[in-house]
């Protein structure tokens, strides 16, 4: 593999992903197609050597710009998306547009130009809540908000698109993915930079004991590494990170990692239709030889720690934009 087309690469995962392909393949260029929405950070990419790593603005949901982002490239990885789920609680079209449609279109594109492997980074919210056990490739999907609708239809057009027209689709999952470089909407970077600032930290109340299973970025770079390069095209594979905690340890976690007592905490009204766990079996990638390598106690302590070394990085983005979102999700939060 020589070209790699990497979208949404200025985002969290697609930046660790491009980091990790140009550290870890000498010969491999990426040319790195990203939209530029709020989530959209080229300070994530800007430690990238310019003759390897190529920059093109543009969107998924626009098929010549995808197609034309394609040609002369041995993969596509797919990590562009509007990934936050409370955001789309407030309004899914931008979701739809590129979740479903964008996945037609980089599907589409690969079908005419041969594309050799396309790979769709998605989520294990597409299996939906489990109480106990954990989902394998084989349960169905059942997502149940509007984030994971669309990342569920996108998956559906692609394995589709595999059995009609042989596109050599592959699709990872992956569970809550967690370190440096994350917007700070999603809850970890949002509670560490919150109180880093002396401010409390809004934890849905009713979700305290909701579980999430954390996996380390640079973990889920790798998984999707051994997917792309030693998956079988049509098939899914889990990218769990064995971390299972409930918001209320990690919460405490934080808390104990940037000095502040319980009192930063402050119960909030529960995100509607907040699912209650997620658990997924990674043994199908495992198989493949991915092993998982951050342990959870040190990961959250080196996320904690970035983001009181790198105020550079995210004082710029929690302004404008963000705060007109936090007010408009928290405000009258009661
Ligand atoms: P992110 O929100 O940090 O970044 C998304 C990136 O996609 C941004 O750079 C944005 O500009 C770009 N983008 C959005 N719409 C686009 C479009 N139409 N065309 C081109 N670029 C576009 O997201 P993330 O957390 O890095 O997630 C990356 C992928 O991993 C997503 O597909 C997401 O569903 C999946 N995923 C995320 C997690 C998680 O915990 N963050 C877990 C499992 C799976
Ligand atoms: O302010 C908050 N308070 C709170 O209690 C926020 C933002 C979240 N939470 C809770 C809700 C969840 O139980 O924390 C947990 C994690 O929330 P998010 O960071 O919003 O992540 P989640 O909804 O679990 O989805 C994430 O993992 C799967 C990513 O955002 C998705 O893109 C990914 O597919």
């Amino acid at each position: 593999m020589k070209k790699i087309l990497v979208t949404g690469g200025a985002g969290f995962i697609g930046s660790a992903f491009v980091r990790y392909q140009l550290r870890t393949y000498p010969e491999v260029q990426v040319v790195n197609f990203d939209k530029l929405t709020y989530a959209g950070n080229l300070d994530n990419v800007k430690e990238c050597d310019p003759a390897r790593h190529t920059f093109v603005q543009g969107d998924i949901a626009d098929r010549a710009a995808i197609q034309a982002a394609m040609a002369g490239c041995d993969a596509v990885v797919n990590f562009a998306a509007d990934t936050h789920v409370d955001r789309s609680i407030m309004g899914a079209t931008d979701f739809i547009a590129t979740n479903c449609t964008g996945v037609y279109n980089i599907c589409e594109a690969a079908r005419e130009l041969g594309t050799a492997r396309v790979l769709l980074v998605s989520t294990d919210e597409v299996y939906g809540s489990i109480r106990e056990g954990s989902f394998t490739e084989q349960s169905p999907q059942g997502p149940r908000n509007p984030y994971s609708a669309s990342k569920a239809g996108g998956e559906l057009i692609a394995l589709a698109h595999h059995e009609t027209f042989g596109t050599p689709v592959i699709i990872t999952r992956g569970s809550n993915t967690y370190g440096p470089y994350q917007y700070p909407e999603k809850v970890m970077p949002l509670f560490i930079t919150n109180l880093i600032d002396g401010e409390q930290v809004p934890l849905y109340q009713g979700g305290e004991h909701n579980v999430r299973d954390w996996l380390w970025v640079d973990d889920h770079a790798s998984g999707v590494d051994t997917a792309l390069r030693q998956g079988t095209p049509g098939q899914v594979y889990n990218v769990a990170g064995g971390n299972e905690r409930e918001n209320i340890v990690l919460t405490h976690k934080l808390l104990e990692l940037c000095g502040r007592d319980a009192s930063f905490i402050r119960l909030v009204k529960d995100r509607p239709g907040h699912d209650f766990r997620y658990s997924i079996d990674a043994s199908k990638l495992r198989g493949l030889g991915w092993t998982p390598q951050m342990p959870w106690d040190e990961g959250v302590a080196q996320t904690a720690a970035w983001y009181r070394d790198n105020e550079w990085w995210w004082r710029k983005i929690k302004t404008g934009e963000f705060l007109e979102y936090y007010r408009k999700q928290y405000a009258d939060r009661k």
